[in-house]
């Protein structure tokens, strides 16, 4: 195919050729206008959080150490990633929250939209947390698990939160405890890892990064990583196992993947953002005879869905739905011309979708009245009418169907084939019920390692190039890969989740995959699933009595965009992971920052961050941390 700089998708490469011809604004051209972008943000030396600001401390020396009340870089580097930590965090943990809200009204009867559809993982889930399921009804049982969880956000005492108590591996667990004690007897003040609530520790970040507060680096990264923590072993754990009750727990299956999912003949409907609550509701509506019915009445064949980032993983995985593509591919999606509705909730929601949108008949229909876009259509979204709601959304796009400008419709034609839905659950029951196989595989040395791959696109990185090369980088060395997000949607687009991609592996890897009839590049689905690799490392460690940062497990986010993204990696990272970050974030102005969270990170975690810009190099750099770990536990 024709090689553009601005993407690796051959997809994506058409259709920046029909925006340059019809000159679409998009987020590479917006990019272009932002340039030079400023120096001292990148780095991290800005502070705007008094009002005696902004100030900025160039880390050349040049100019003024410190700002007027007297920050350093370090401080201020440190400050600015701390909120970064809190604002991902809270947003995986919002979505959480919400989440067990639903679970809690549908266990209550007071909603009878939703059901506990996978009374298995409600029962396995219960048992971890500790709540007797013997002899007890399901709503009953579902009412004590929501109420657990929902305890988790709002508690005041200083226990750790029980999600993160009883899903972390015990070694992981008792790591961070020691090294509490150890932190306070070295420095003299409480340095907290392990967190205490999950609205708490985003709370205590805006405080302690409040005008006047912590200046200390260590102490405001260590905080960030318990609110990280928080999330991944907390809210995200929640979201997902919750989800999970309420919508089934995802299973393998075979999808098609890439904007040849859209279908010239149909009402298409994009399901964009993160909260599947309502867009599993939109997939279940679409199939009632009276959508398809009024469809057919609009002049299409049928109203096709289809899924954009993380709410498209979450229904692919559960309800098999075609993944138009990831972040970069959103105004792309409109740009075809062929997109009848695009439904959004929250989340990587470009707000350049309204105005891209009205130069099509495209209805853009934000729900979510924590996402509100100027020029949208809002339909809001409530859980307790979520059938009523879902199809008054279908009807807003099948009235937009036959107002298609016919000579604006420019579908591409290819699609790849992806496995998909590789939940824990999928993986141990593939593998004979336990983790004991693959460990065996390990600790054999068939697959070397396992590297967990997330995050999304980002206009500073050629969309999906780091993506692929990684990842067909690391299989080819035995190393498995299983990963979420945009990423998992670029690995599903480059044929990378097809069953051919067992070629492409190692001759381990390859015969695994082979023997299992499974691809090496394991998708499990949404970014807040990435609870779900924390619960597979916590099985493998458990298993063999080791602590996570032990095992020959590695983690990347190689084209990383949001504030999300930093709490996945600190939580990551927090739980013994090492992490691959590129494009740089934002911390190099600060040496203290820098060093702690590479080599500090290294000797107090066993996970810290190491930056990469070149795909090969940083698959050298991955290997050769699983390689190290192996040699300490000398296999
Ligand atoms: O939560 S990978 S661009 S869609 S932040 Fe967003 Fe990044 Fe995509 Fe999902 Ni995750």
């Amino acid at each position: 195919g024709k090689h553009d700089h601005r993407s690796a998708d051959p997809v994506a490469v058409e259709m920046l050729a029909i925006a340059d011809r019809e000159q679409y604004d998009n987020q590479w051209s917006r990019y272009e206008k932002q340039q030079p972008q400023c120096s001292y943000g990148q780095l991290g030396t800005c502070c705007k959080i008094c009002s005696m600001g902004p100030c900025r401390i160039d880390p050349f020396g040049e100019g003024p150490t410190q700002g007027v009340c007297g920050a350093t870089a370090d401080t201020i580097v440190a400050r600015n990633l701390a909120r970064m930590a809190a604002a991902g965090s809270s947003s995986h943990s919002d979505h959480g929250r919400k989440a067990a809200l639903l679970l809690k009204a549908v266990a209550t009867g007071a909603n009878t939209n939703y059901q506990l559809t996978d009374t298995d993982k409600l029962v396995a889930v219960a048992t971890r947390i500790g709540i007797p399921t013997e002899g007890r009804g399901f709503p009953e049982i579902a009412n004590d698990l929501a109420d657990a969880a929902i305890n988790c956000f709002g508690k005041q005492d200083d226990e750790p939160i029980i999600f993160l108590k009883k899903f972390m591996p015990k070694k992981r667990y008792q790591h961070l405890k020691n090294l509490e004690k150890t932190l306070l007897e070295s420095t003299g003040s409480v340095i907290g890892l392990l967190p205490r609530g999950i609205d708490r520790e985003a709370v205590d970040i805006l405080h302690r990064t409040h005008f006047g507060c912590d200046a200390d680096p260590l102490s405001l990264i260590a905080q960030s990583i318990r609110c990280s923590l928080a999330d991944g072993w907390g809210g995200s754990m929640i979201a997902t196992s919750v989800q999970d009750i309420l919508l089934g727990t995802p299973t393998i299956k075979t999808i098609k993947a890439n904007l040849g999912v859209l279908e010239i003949d149909s009402v298409n409907v994009v399901i964009h953002g993160h909260e599947p609550i309502l867009s599993a509701k939109i997939v279940e509506m679409a199939q009632k005879p009276e959508i398809h019915q009024a469809a057919v009445v609009a002049g299409a064949t049928r109203v096709n869905i289809v899924g954009l980032c993380c709410t498209g993983n979450e229904v692919l995985l559960r309800q098999g739905v075609g993944m138009a593509g990831n972040e970069a591919h959103s105004e792309l999606a409109i740009m075809t011309g062929a997109v009848d509705a695009m439904v959004v909730d929250v989340q990587c929601i470009y707000p350049a979708l309204a105005d891209l949108a009205s130069c099509f008949h495209t209805r853009f229909i934000t729900t979510s009245d924590q996402a509100k876009i100027p020029g949208a259509v809002h339909i809001q979204f409530h859980e307790d009418q979520a059938d009523a709601i879902s199809l008054k959304i279908l009807n807003e796009a099948i009235a937009a169907f036959p107002r298609r400008n016919k000579n604006r419709i420019n579908i591409p034609e290819h699609t790849a084939t992806a496995m998909v839905g590789f939940t824990v659950e999928e993986i141990l029951k593939a593998l004979g019920g336990t983790p004991k196989s693959l460990i065996d595989l390990i600790l054999n040395g068939t697959i070397k390692g396992v590297a967990g791959i997330v995050g999304c696109n980002n206009v500073k990185v050629q969309q999906d190039l780091f993506h692929r090369q990684l990842t067909a980088e690391l299989i080819k060395r035995d190393i498995l890969v299983i990963g979420t997000g945009c990423w998992a949607i670029g690995a599903a687009k480059a044929g990378l989740m097809d069953l051919s991609a067992q070629e492409l592996a190692g001759d381990g890897l390859k015969a695994v995959c082979k023997q299992l009839g499974i691809p090496p590049v394991l998708h499990m689905g949404s970014c807040v699933d990435c609870s779900r690799m924390l619960v597979l490392a916590g099985a493998i460690a458990d298993h063999l009595d080791l602590d996570i940062s032990q095992l020959p497990l590695v983690g990347s986010a190689p084209e990383w965009t949001t504030e999300k993204a930093v709490a996945i990696g600190s939580y990551f990272v927090g739980s013994g992971i090492p992490v691959h970050l590129w494009p740089l974030p934002p911390i190099l102005g600060s040496p203290a920052v820098t060093s702690i969270l590479t080599e500090g990170a290294k000797d107090l975690l066993g996970g810290y961050f190491f930056v990469e810009e070149d795909p090969l190099v940083a698959a050298d750099k991955m290997e050769a941390i699983i390689m190290e770990r192996r040699a300490a536990l000398s296999i």
